[in-house]
């Protein structure tokens, strides 16, 4: 009997205020969309498990507040990443 593999991966979604982070986020994780809105303080992390040919993975999605301190705290948080969405509202351009 073949033992599963787990593949692990860390994902950040990165970005200004009220752009859409934690929208996407939970787009990502959990397939759904929340039209009210909470802002996030400090940071939130949500888990996706899926299967990739046979291989069962676990990605770990994080987000944080988009406010100024946060933002620059949250470059720590790029450590070990997979990979890093940034995310920009295109008609508030100081956001991109
Ligand atoms: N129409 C539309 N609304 C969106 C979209 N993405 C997010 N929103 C709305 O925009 C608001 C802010 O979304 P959030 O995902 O909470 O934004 P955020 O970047 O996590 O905000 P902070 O955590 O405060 O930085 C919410 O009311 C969402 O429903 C989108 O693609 N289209
Ligand atoms: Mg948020």
């Amino acid at each position: 009997m073949c033992t599963p593999t787990l593949l692990f991966h860390k994902y950040v979604v990165y970005g200004g205020e009220k752009v859409g982070k934690t929208s996407f986020q939970q787009c990502l994780s959990e397939d759904e969309f929340c039209e009210s809105y909470t802002p996030t303080i400090g940071c939130e992390v949500r888990v996706k498990s899926y299967s990739l040919d046979n291989i069962h993975c676990k990605s770990q999605i994080w987000t944080t507040s988009g406010q100024g301190k946060m933002m620059t705290i949250s470059r720590a948080f790029l450590r070990g990443c997979s990979g890093e969405f940034d995310i920009f509202f295109t008609i508030r351009p100081c956001t991109q």
